[in-house]
């Protein structure tokens, strides 16, 4: 056995057994591909082998292309060549897959002539979500072996598979059982060594793309059924082109057209951005001051105070995951209207197929209901859901500080009130902590998690670590007013809201709010969450637009009409009545009137949420800028391929930025004063991602 390269090379009779060793996911960087190389070659030359395998050392066969390598010059063989290399050997080599197989791992495999998988490993292309596509000939060769349909399925919604699916496929030749992956795969190569059958080469098979060629609609089928995910997005339509060329091409001409369309996407502005979140999503999971040794505490069991809209969709998480949860309400009507809402949204997923039947009972059994705040005398984690108003939140944590057993933690899904005034109802502030989970709750990713000033280390480092486990992806926050993610929303709707009182129609700026990228502009979006939202008729003062439309019972969506008027399938039209509300309460308040092009709508709409950003930063409220550009696309839905507004930004140039910001100060004053972080960085020519 030889160490020195990332490849150890042993023998077991007539086969070579090539692990790969490159911890910790077996990245394809140029050291790897090279030892994978040079072990090929001399088990090739060596006349004494029969049958070669390639297995991952570690927790996985390989996670891909080394994704830190792309943009800067190639060192050594590229894949591609030695993908063709491993494919042209003329003795079988076996790919032998635990853990992942995704990206170039899966096409290292699929240039291998046989694949034995256990069943728990997974395989995927998920190159689209880095905005490229799979460029080692994973286009040309995966439709050859499961044929067009399922291979847009594959690559172009880049979900990873499991094991038992993938051989169903025909994608995986035999399933191994998961402790004896080496031995079987072993056995798997001398068996068709001794065979002697000629060597399947996928680029050889033509049985599978015959239906692209026959049916080459179903391209443009998959182009209308899939356009609302894929919009904006360049990568998904390069990746169906080349999947349209593997079933018209020869394979040399599919993979010549693949570089072709990988070289365009990998050096584009869109690939960028999205490998950058790749790797800010893994930097949230890192807090200086709570190492990743820090202790957590142990979380078996959870309380919510809370079954309204909220609570019922922060339960399902964690009921999904398979804790535990009490559930408490002050009547019972609303505790069962919230447990029938659960239910129902269980049910609704069997009904479509994604949760089997009898998981809707594992599930619901899981929950417990009750209505006496005592019984969450046992749970972990309390988190309390209930409306926005300290006082209310203050008598229940104070009453949650007599009935809490030491060491539980208290949380808040407050999203816009002072953690550290929360905890200071308690005896206890060091266990109290923001937990603003964001609707709706069982979907969305985001979760931030506010650290008050006393919270202690433990319990910061255990909200972070409950958050993955129930999928989220967790973001450490500071206290202030609406956090990281509503304290930039706040920016966004100030400037929504001046724009519309000058003139310009609220569709104008929802349209290019959604052509920048974003799901729906700030009307849409008011109308889907109701205007009525913190408006009660007798608090009512008839100033704002708000007032006026929630005053004749436009309300939003729910009502039919808000700043739209809404069909009975909730399909939206500009409304006149708005128009005119508008107009009223703009000559009430003498704004002057003046037009708006699209360039100025978006800048001010999105660039005091920049420099907001920047503020957030300078006072310490998140630890990084990409952990805000992680909220941001995960939170409100920012175009991933964007990379956030800190990327956005910086891709501008945070001297342009600022210079608008400059020109806006003069015309609307303070809302636009760049803050003096921004003002420095763009001084020095630098940018957010330099800090
Ligand atoms: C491709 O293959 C293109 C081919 C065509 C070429 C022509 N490269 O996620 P984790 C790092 S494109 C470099 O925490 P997990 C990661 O940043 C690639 N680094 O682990 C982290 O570093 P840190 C297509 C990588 O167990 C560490 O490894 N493949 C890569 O939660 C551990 O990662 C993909 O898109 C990489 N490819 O999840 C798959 N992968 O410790 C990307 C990971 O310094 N990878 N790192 O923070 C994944 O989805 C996940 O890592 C996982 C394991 C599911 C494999």
């Amino acid at each position: 056995m030889t160490d020195a390269t990332p490849v150890s090379e042993s023998r077991e009779g007539a086969v070579a057994v090539l692990t790969l060793q490159s911890p910790p996911v077996n990245a394809l960087g140029s050291a790897l591909r090279e030892g994978i190389r040079a072990a090929i070659e001399r088990a090739e030359a060596d006349p004494a082998v029969k049958a070669i395998v390639l297995i991952g050392g570690g927790r996985m066969f390989s996670a891909g292309a080394d994704i830190t390598e792309f943009g800067k010059p190639q060192s050594g063989i590229g894949l591609p060549d030695l993908l063709n290399r491993i494919e042209a050997v003329g003795k079988p080599v076996v790919a032998a897959i635990h853990g992942n197989a995704l990206g170039g791992g899966l096409e290292t495999a699929l240039a291998c002539h046989y694949r034995v998988a256990v069943p728990s490993a997974k395989v995927g292309l998920p190159e689209v979500k880095l905005g490229i596509l799979p460029g080692a000939g994973g286009t040309q060769r995966l439709p050859r072996i499961v044929g067009p349909r399922k291979a847009l399925e594959v690559i172009v919604g880049g979900a990873p598979i499991g094991a038992k699916q993938a051989a169903a496929m025909g994608l995986i030749d035999d399933l191994a059982p998961e402790e004896s992956l080496r031995a079987h795969a072993v056995a798997f190569a001398e068996r068709v060594a001794a065979e002697g059958r000629p060597l399947t080469k996928i680029r050889d098979r033509e049985d599978r793309i015959a239906e692209g060629r026959d049916d080459p609609g179903l391209f443009d089928a998959f182009r209308t059924e899939n356009a609302r995910r894929m919009r904006g997005f360049e990568a998904p339509e390069a990746c169906i082109a080349c999947i349209e060329a593997a079933c018209r091409l020869p394979f040399e001409q599919g993979l010549a057209f693949e570089r072709e369309q990988f070289l365009t996407l990998v050096s584009g502005e869109q690939s960028a951005a999205q490998r950058y979140v790749f790797f800010a999503e893994r930097q949230t999971a890192k807090i200086p001051d709570v190492p990743e040794t820090t202790p957590a505490r142990p979380v078996a069991k959870v309380g919510i105070i809370g079954a309204g809209t909220m609570g019922g969709g922060i339960a399902m998480n964690f009921l999904n995951a398979g804790l535990p949860v009490t559930i408490v309400e002050t009547k019972r009507e609303a505790l069962d209207r919230g447990l029938g809402t659960i239910r129902t949204n269980y049910e609704n997923t069997a009904r479509k197929g994604r949760l089997r039947p009898e998981d809707v009972e594992t599930r619901m059994g899981l929950l417990t209901d009750t209505l006496d705040l005592d019984a969450l005398k046992d749970c972990d984690l309390i988190i309390e859901a209930v409306f926005e108003d300290m006082a209310i939140k203050q008598e229940i944590f104070s009453k949650l500080d007599r009935i809490a057993k030491p060491g539980a933690i208290l949380a808040s899904n407050t999203s816009y009130l002072d953690i550290d005034a929360i905890a200071a109802a308690t005896g206890r502030p060091g266990d109290v902590i923001g937990l603003h989970f964001f609707s709706p709750a069982n979907v969305m990713r985001l979760l931030e998690v506010v650290r008050g000033a006393r919270t202690s280390q433990d319990v910061i480092a255990t909200a972070m670590q409950v958050g993955r486990r129930i999928g989220k992806i967790a973001v450490l926050v500071g206290v202030c007013h609406g956090f990281v993610g509503n304290r930039m929303l706040a920016q966004r709707q100030r400037e929504a809201n001046r724009l519309i009182l000058e003139g310009v129609k609220p569709w104008d700026v929802d349209r290019v709010i959604h052509d920048f990228g974003l799901p729906m502009g700030p009307f849409a979006m008011s109308d889907l969450a109701g205007l009525d939202i913190g408006w009660s008729r007798e608090t009512n003062r008839s100033e704002t637009v708000r007032d006026l439309l929630c005053e004749q019972d436009r309300r939003g969506q729910k009502t039919g009409a808000g700043f739209y008027d809404y069909d009975a399938k909730r399909n939206a039209t500009p409304s006149p009545v708005t128009e005119e509300i508008i107009a009223t309460v703009a000559a009430r308040q003498g704004v002057a009137q003046k037009p708006a092009s699209d360039q100025e709508i978006l800048e001010r709409c999105l660039y005091p949420m920049v420099n907001e950003d920047a503020k957030i930063l300078e006072e310490g409220k998140a630890i990084r800028a990409s952990d805000i550009d992680i909220v941001w696309i995960n939170g409100y839905g920012w175009p991933v391929y964007r990379g956030g507004p800190m990327f956005w930004a910086d891709g501008i140039g945070l001297r342009r930025v600022l210079e608008r910001l400059r020109a806006y100060e003069a015309l609307y004053g303070d809302a636009f004063k760049p803050s003096p972080l921004l003002e420095r960085l763009a001084a020095d020519g630098k940018g957010f991602k330099d800090l």
